[in-house]
């Protein structure tokens, strides 16, 4: 088989490169380890910058965003008893939109399959071959038979745990990592969310984040010890804790009810360096990952596709490399700053069995100056509601 771009990786990034690209007329397979199904079965982001709004415009899979899409003007932080209020469109002008990324990955695989994409699903033993040559090729196996194509370049879209990002040899690239010492516990529940913004909390018992997806459909978040399993908690127990996490008011406003989905993320922020080598580019969690605190993972994959998007789209249209040659680099510097966010905002809202009383009077004390000080809140709202392409 032969194709322009072949795309390792069927979630949110390697679908919507492949429809931006299908935009301009370049052809892609996508490669896909599991079924769509199981793909769509992952409970993931729940938040959208609007440069990841504008991009699925662009691919013309809005629509369903836009109607059943909540715009969220704020976020409210909690500390203690305490809490305030973010307010992004006074501080920016710029809402956030509430639309999780399981839909977003549905309108993509739904316009892939409506403009006759080709998506090759539970893929297995991918190997990139000659990614720094002027033909590389990808290798697979699918139901036992082997397959090839030969691409001019390929798209390692393929998540943390990929190959892409292991088929650039060791000595060509450095790897920064931090792994947080707790995970985030995650319940989805058919009840009507406690509030009808987020609420980010810091309690001396540990984090909390109350989100949503829709009017009777709630995200709800406990920081976690690493060495728990979703086991270990019981319904009763989860919202017991949510509860004692959040200020009293909130928590006697909380509806319960059953978990629909029960499921424990832990958290590290991680970043290869370069994301290319030869014709094989990186996008998403294949290159970089942050806690999701700051809700940047998926709103930064989004950025990574647009670089690599205009780049590809610049070289099939004009020749020209500049696109491709500075992908690396012009991705890298909005990763970084995102990954700071997230480690800020992280390291501000969660507690550890390390940190010390001074250590938590400071978190009090940055909450208290944050909630304050204009330009600290100007600073947190340009970040959350996402810095520019
Ligand atoms: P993905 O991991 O989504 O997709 C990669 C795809 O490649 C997968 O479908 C996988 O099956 C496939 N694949 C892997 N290896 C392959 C191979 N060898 N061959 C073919 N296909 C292969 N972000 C937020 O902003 N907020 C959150 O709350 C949040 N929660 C998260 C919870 C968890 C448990 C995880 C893991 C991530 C979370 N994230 C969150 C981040 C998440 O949303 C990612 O940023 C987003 O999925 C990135 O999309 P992709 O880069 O497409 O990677
Ligand atoms: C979610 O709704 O899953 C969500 C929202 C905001 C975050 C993380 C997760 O920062």
């Amino acid at each position: 088989m032969r194709t322009q771009v072949a795309i390792i990786g069927g979630g949110p990034s390697g679908l919507l490169l492949a429809q931006l690209l299908h935009t301009r007329g370049i052809e892609s397979i996508v490669l896909e380890r599991r079924t769509k199904d199981h793909v769509l079965s992952r409970i993931r982001a729940g938040v959208l910058e609007q440069g990841l709004v504008r991009l699925m415009e662009e691919a013309g899979c809005a629509e369903r965003l836009h109607a059943e899409g909540f715009a969220h003007d704020g976020t409210l932080i909690a500390y203690g008893d305490e809490m305030f209020r973010i307010d992004f469109r006074d501080l920016t002008g710029t809402p956030v939109i509430v639309y999780g990324q399981t839909e977003v990955t549905r309108d993509l695989y739904a316009a892939r399959e409506a403009a006759g994409g080709q998506i090759a699903f539970e893929v297995d033993d991918v190997v990139i071959h000659g990614a720094d040559t002027e033909a590389p090729t990808v290798t697979y196996t699918q139901k036992g038979k082997a397959y090839r194509i030969e691409a001019a370049f390929i798209a390692g879209c393929d998540g943390f745990h990929g190959v892409s990002r292991r088929s650039i040899p060791e000595a060509q690239r450095q790897e920064y990592e931090k792994v947080y010492p707790y995970g985030w516990l995650g319940v989805l529940s058919e009840t009507p969310p406690v509030n009808d913004e987020l609420i980010y909390a810091n309690s001396h018992r540990g984090f909390a984040l109350c989100s949503m997806r829709n009017e009777n459909l709630s995200r709800y978040y406990v920081q976690c010890a690493l060495s728990d399993s979703p086991e270990d908690w019981t319904d009763a127990a989860f919202w017991a804790e949510l509860k004692a996490r959040l200020p009293s008011e909130t928590a006697q406003a909380l509806v319960t009810g059953p978990a629909i989905e029960k499921s424990i993320a832990p958290l590290r922020s991680f970043v290869c360096e370069p994301m290319r080598w030869g014709r094989l580019f990186l996008c998403g969690d294949a290159a970089h990952i942050v806690p999701p605190t700051g809700a940047k993972g998926l709103n930064t994959a989004a950025s990574d596709v647009h670089y690599l998007f205009e780049a590809l789209a610049q070289f099939y249209a004009t020749g020209e490399t500049e696109g491709i040659e500075g992908y690396s680099a012009r991705a890298l510097a909005r990763v970084w700053k995102a990954e700071r966010f997230s480690w800020w905002f992280s390291s501000l809202m969660h507690r550890t069995a390390d940190q010390s009383e001074f250590d938590h009077k400071m978190q009090i004390a940055e909450l208290n100056f944050l909630r304050a000080n204009r330009a600290a809140q100007m600073a947190m709202a340009q970040n959350y509601v996402g810095l520019p392409y």
